[in-house]
């Protein structure tokens, strides 16, 4: 049964995808579009996906995008009751819970930094101070768990894990959040090396090379 994913090495949804996919030793076919020359836009790419974004997984015939609806998909179809996805209401409710918080705030205030300059507008450094506010939201309900949803590593904490690896790599400093870089070395314990270093680091680094370039450059 014929699985691909339309992605970009650069994109942070993109990786989330992979990340979770490789978690639960699942493979799929992978179609690099370029969003920064266009190919997105192209009737090949809007014939698949109208709303024009990657990650869009097509399952058979079947198209999702949206990483956090692909990442919960992936889990319940190719890895059904994975605690990376609990089945269990409440705790399912939980992980949903911050997976709405990550891409209707945390992300959302990440992209309020990096949106602009990508489209040519100066930076806006109140927009890191917003991001940092609900960073330190993050660190302290971290306090209390060793994972962003409770005991266990779930899809919430990679979602999450990307987002503030991508502002660290823009240049938002979080690192006196002592509970978020405590489970962020949790996590990172969690993923295989080389995952890690591709999916995450370089993968953040390769964005925020990008962005301080065109933030920065006079
Ligand atoms: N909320 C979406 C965001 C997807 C998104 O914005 N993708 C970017 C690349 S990182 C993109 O495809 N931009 C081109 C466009 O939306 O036209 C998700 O999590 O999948």
């Amino acid at each position: 049964m014929p699985l691909n994913l339309y992605y970009h090495p650069l994109s942070p949804p993109s990786n989330v995808v992979r990340i979770v996919a490789k978690l639960i030793d699942t493979s799929f076919e992978e179609t690099e579009v370029s969003v920064v020359t266009g190919e997105h836009l192209k009737p090949e790419f809007l014939s698949i996906n109208p709303f024009h974004c990657v990650p869009t997984l097509v399952d058979d015939g079947y198209a999702l995008w949206e990483s956090r609806s692909i990442i919960t998909y992936l889990v319940d179809k190719f890895a059904p009751g994975h605690s990376l996805y609990p089945t269990d209401l409440q705790k399912r409710a939980t992980v949903n819970r911050w997976l709405y918080w990550d891409s209707g705030t945390f992300y959302a205030s990440l992209n309020a930094y990096f949106g602009p300059v990508f489209a040519g507008k100066p930076v806006k450094p109140e927009a890191a101070e917003v991001f940092k506010k609900n960073a330190s939201a993050l660190d302290e309900s971290l306090k209390s768990t060793k994972y962003v949803a409770g005991d266990e590593l779930s899809v919430a904490d990679i979602s999450i894990t990307v987002t503030i690896s991508v502002a660290s790599a823009m240049g938002i400093d979080t690192s006196e959040l002592k509970n978020v870089e405590k489970w962020l070395k949790q996590v990172e314990s969690d993923f295989d090396p080389s995952t890690w270093q591709t999916l995450v680091i370089d993968s953040a680094n390769g964005l925020g090379t990008y962005f301080k370039s065109k933030a920065f450059s006079s």
